[in-house]
């Protein structure tokens, strides 16, 4: 008989196939997973954006209620931080960190897997608040006394904590991956400070997770105990204190902020210097502002709460000014790696001088914000808005673009569209300074956050259409990416195993690499061994 396409060799290929990927241990596989599952995420709280947006157009437009809208943000900024951007960060590290250090795996392959598929879970608990009369509507960061039992009382708050609880754990328990991993399985000749930029901010980040996540989690138990038990951690008519919530949630949520920063900045370290073909300027100075961010990250917590009164406003607001530093250390670093250097303008190196552009101006908000005297005009307006949207948004999620133009080649064997990428990056760049610009004079006019409606005399109409316009843009943007994305998979330009002359060990190995990642290593003997294999015979040459 002849074998047609149902065969049972035929059918159990193809179940393989499912099953291969729903139990792998391997993490370029576990990596790739984090990534789709996040790009789904990123997509379902994108079409919440556009639904607030429509809402804010023109004011009077009402098409959804009040509540309906809290829903909308609340859930678009709780999947957005917590099911795309921190996600698909932990997802490229995982497949490129073992790689970068010339390990076979991460430490423990099948707690990775275990991290991995907590993620879906808690997104679906999350979700599916909707199905029971309503998801959290108290915005990401579900202050109280507003997410206590008296002001949300449905079940879609307890959806939230038990689905962000899940989340949490997945996180902690990447991060002791990470750790592990970073400290014991690097290559012989792999020092501490031979490193990339990526594994340290990766090695950072997991740190700051391990530290602030468990925080997070007993806040969410607490409240947890409060809504559903009779606790009274936060509530003031038994002995307990709202604003308790808000430093557990900042002593976690400020970190949070680096912790989807610090991995897009190794991105960015890890781009710039191959498309202008000179080391990283400082790559001493840039491990130490890495590390000195990751300490200050935990002092700063109250720069969130200064008109709440209970804080001690002087020191919260130097330490914050005082983050700017290292940070500026790292914009000299990238600046003088530029300088002189002979740029290629390729789509990941459009996406990192983004980050590098946006992330500038979220960066000056952000000092502008932690001053007490203009905080206390700006909090809770749309220049809060716009300061974190040019900062996660244009700073980590540019960094994910960047990091997914320049390391598709590695993980499919074939590069990119370089002219749908560019289309990509320009509607993304003008439509996302269209969304969010304006957004800073809408706050300094006085617009509140989290309003589903705006007097029409209030002078705000056409800012507003403005940033519509520019969401939509953004929108549209994912358009040509997914094209390029789905025609490049199927019958893009194969590229070879090191397309873009990388520095870094990656690209020593086939593209996708082997299941165990290396034939054989190179020797390493600085933070650059593929820079050092390609130019040997250069150096060779000097010698004669
Ligand atoms: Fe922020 C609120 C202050 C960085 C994310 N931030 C938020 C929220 C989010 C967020 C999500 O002090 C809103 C949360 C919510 O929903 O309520 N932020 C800062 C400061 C920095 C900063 C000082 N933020 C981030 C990063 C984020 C992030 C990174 C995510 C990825 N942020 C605040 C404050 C609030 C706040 C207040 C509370 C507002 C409120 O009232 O609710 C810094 O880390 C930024 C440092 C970076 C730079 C750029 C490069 C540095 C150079 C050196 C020279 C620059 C100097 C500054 C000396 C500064 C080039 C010059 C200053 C001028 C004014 C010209
Ligand atoms: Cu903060």
């Amino acid at each position: 008989m002849a074998t047609s396409a149902l065969s049972p060799e035929a059918k159990s290929y193809g179940r393989s196939w499912v099953i291969e990927w729903l139990t792998t241990v391997d993490h370029k596989k576990i990596g790739i997973l984090y990534i789709v599952n996040s790009f789904f995420f990123f997509f379902a709280a994108g079409i919440l954006a556009l639904l607030v947006r429509s809402e804010l157009a023109v004011p009077g437009l009402q098409f959804l209620d009040e509540g309906t809208y809290n829903q909308a943000f609340t859930m678009h900024g709780t999947v957005m931080v917590f099911l795309f951007i921190v996600p698909v960060l932990s997802g490229f590290a995982n497949y490129i960190v073992p790689l970068q250090i010339g390990a076979p795996d991460m430490a423990f392959p099948r707690i990775n897997a275990l991290s991995f598929w907590f993620l879906p879970l808690g997104g679906i608990l999350l979700f599916s608040g909707y199905l029971f009369g309503g998801a959290a509507a108290e915005g990401w960061t579900l202050y109280t006394p507003l997410s206590g039992p008296t002001y949300a009382s449905g079940v879609g708050t307890d959806l939230w904590l038990i689905g962000l609880l899940l989340v949490g754990t997945a996180s902690i328990l990447g991060s002791v991956n990470f750790i592990a991993t970073i400290f014991k399985m690097r290559a012989p000749g792999m020092t501490l400070f031979r490193m990339p930029i990526l594994v340290w901010t990766v090695l950072v980040t997991a740190t700051l997770i391990l530290l602030a996540t468990p925080v997070l989690a007993a806040g969410m138990i607490a409240l947890f105990i409060d809504r559903n038990y009779g606790g009274a951690f936060f509530d003031p008519n038994t002995g307990g204190n709202p604003v308790l919530w808000q430093h557990l949630f900042w002593f976690f949520g400020h970190p949070e902020v680096y912790i989807v920063i610090l991995p897009a900045m190794g991105v960015v370290s890890e781009i710039l210097p191959v498309f202008t073909r000179r080391p990283l300027f400082g790559y001493r100075a840039f491990v130490f502002a890495t590390i000195a961010i990751g300490l200050l990250s935990f002092s700063v917590w109250a720069h969130h709460m200064f008109t709440t009164g209970q804080v001690f406003l002087p020191f919260f607001s130097f330490m914050t000014a005082l983050i700017a530093v290292p940070t500026g250390v790292k914009m000299f670093n990238w600046m003088a790696t530029m300088w002189r250097g002979s740029i290629t303008f390729a789509t990941p190196m459009l996406f990192a001088l983004g980050f590098l552009s946006m992330f500038l101006i979220g960066g000056i908000s952000g000092v502008m914000l932690s001053a007490p005297p203009i905080d206390f005009h700006l909090q809770d307006t749309y220049f809060v808005v716009a300061h974190l949207h040019y900062v996660f948004f244009g700073g980590s999620v540019f960094g994910v673009f960047a990091a997914t133009y320049y390391w598709f080649p590695k993980m499919t064997g074939r590069r990119l569209n370089e002219r749908l990428g560019k289309v990509h990056f320009w509607m993304h760049f003008i439509g996302f300074n269209l969304a969010f610009f304006p957004m800073h004079e809408l706050g300094i006019q006085g617009m509140p956050r989290r309003i589903a409606d705006y007097s029409p005399d209030a002078g705000w109409t056409l800012l507003n259409l403005a940033s519509t316009v520019g969401a939509f843009l953004i929108a549209a943007s994912i358009l040509p990416f997914l094209v390029n994305v789905v025609a490049t998979f199927i019958n893009g330009e194969k590229v070879g195993d090191d397309p873009w002359e990388g520095n870094t060990l990656e690209w020593a190995t086939s593209s996708p690499p082997p299941a165990y990642n290396f034939d054989k290593l190179p020797p390493i003997r600085s933070e650059r061994p593929v820079f050092d294999l390609r130019h040997k015979h250069d150096v060779e040459g000097d010698h004669s």
